[in-house]
């Protein structure tokens, strides 16, 4: 990202200088689905990021542009809505739920731009909310807290995007740490750092480059079939909250006779949840071996017992399975396209590659994308 001509195109349009907020991508090693049922995650920011540049006005406007669109949008924060340019939303979404909390700002002049490729799981959408809130927070002194940055944008991204996310993306997007994976409790929201030692291996993301255009219903409803699954343990047992409440057991008992669909997807997260726990063991004691196998099971979850996959991912996840090179490989986010994330030896790399957008392009007449990611910090100010 080419920050300087960020600021002299914001100068061009503006006329002013900005502030310069950064705020990076996410990928996760596991914990798929667990973050809205109170479970872990163990995602980690990445070296590919949403930029803001950000300036005050002397009137109440709100004036936006996306590098990406190059689109403009001009509201107001005396009546802040969603707008018809879809990217907008994410801006316009945070800056409402900012003054939803009681804090008060007024107009400014927003400029994005980033390198997140966008529609390929990798949370650019909770990039551009952590940017724009910490932008705001910034440029406006709100002291707002960092944990606080993140759930604001969770809710934007619930209200304007209309998808009814957990915290994940937006928690890493913030508290991201270089050559760390982190691991949250999203029931506590208590978390630690794990250090990322890769030693000769690199991860990998192997971008499908589709999005299957049911994905935000889809995950709406996978959440509403573990909603319904609480509710039915419930009954029995009143203390349980969420599905990290609840056991095998106590899920065969109360939901197996009811419903098999919601069986499954619940069946699946309480799964996710304990595999992540022993994930993190592996990766505090080296084993990133055993770590590949738990990736590759969570996979296995995925596409046939949650269904969030689909034949682009699975496809890439088949091919590399047997290959000695490759420790691990899962699709990774919400699902139904995006990227698979791969566990893979260095030297390896280009070579498979080469051979994988080969295979890819026979098989769906589609471009592979590649992307050797290390991880990164997490929401900042950069001047
Ligand atoms: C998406 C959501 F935004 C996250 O909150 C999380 O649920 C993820 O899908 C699945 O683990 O990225």
């Amino acid at each position: 990202m080419n920050l300087q001509d960020l600021k002299s195109k914001f100068k061009a349009l503006y006329n002013a200088e900005p502030l310069l907020v950064r705020s990076p991508g996410r990928i996760n090693i596991i914990g798929e689905h667990t973050d809205y049922n109170d479970g872990f995650v163990m995602p980690a920011a990445i070296d590919k990021a949403i930029y803001v540049g950000i300036s005050k006005r002397d009137d109440n406007e709100v004036h936006l542009f996306s590098a990406s669109y190059q689109q403009s949008d001009v509201s107001s924060v005396t009546d802040l809505k969603k707008s018809e340019n879809e990217w907008a939303n994410y801006i316009l979404g945070v800056a409402d739920q900012i003054q939803k909390r009681g804090y008060k700002f007024g107009g400014f002049n927003f400029y994005i731009d980033g390198d997140v490729p966008l529609g390929a799981g990798l949370s650019s959408s909770a990039a551009v909310e952590c940017a724009t809130g910490y932008a705001l927070d910034q440029l406006f002194g709100l002291n707002i807290e960092k944990m606080d940055i993140a759930l604001i944008g969770q809710k934007a991204e619930q209200t304007f995007a209309g998808v009814n996310c957990g915290i994940m993306d937006q928690f890493a997007s913030v508290f991201g740490k270089k050559d760390h994976a982190t691991m949250l409790d999203c029931r506590s929201m208590e978390y630690s750092y794990i250090p990322l030692k890769l030693d000769g291996y690199k991860l990998v993301l192997l971008n499908t480059n589709v999005k299957h255009s049911l994905s935000d219903s889809a995950y709406n409803k996978r959440r509403a079939s573990c909603e319904q699954g609480v509710a039915w343990v419930k009954e029995q047992y009143a203390d349980v909250t969420s599905l990290r409440d609840v056991d095998m057991a106590m899920l065969d008992n109360c939901v197996k006779a009811k419903d098999k669909e919601v069986y499954t997807k619940c069946k699946f997260v309480i799964e996710e949840i304990e595999r992540l726990q022993k994930a993190a063991e592996e990766l505090k004691n080296g084993n990133l071996k055993a770590l590949g196998k738990l990736m590759l099971e969570t996979h296995e979850g995925l596409s046939a017992d949650y269904e969030v996959s689909c034949a682009e991912l699975d496809f890439l996840v088949d091919c590399v399975k047997p290959l000695d090179e490759v420790l691990g490989a899962r699709m990774m986010g919400g699902g139904f396209g995006g990227c698979t994330i791969n566990i893979i030896k260095e030297e390896k790399i280009p070579r498979l590659i080469e051979e994988l957008t080969l295979k890819y392009e026979q098989q769906f007449g589609l471009k592979l994308g590649a992307y050797v990611v290390t991880t990164d910090d997490g929401t900042s100010v950069i001047s």
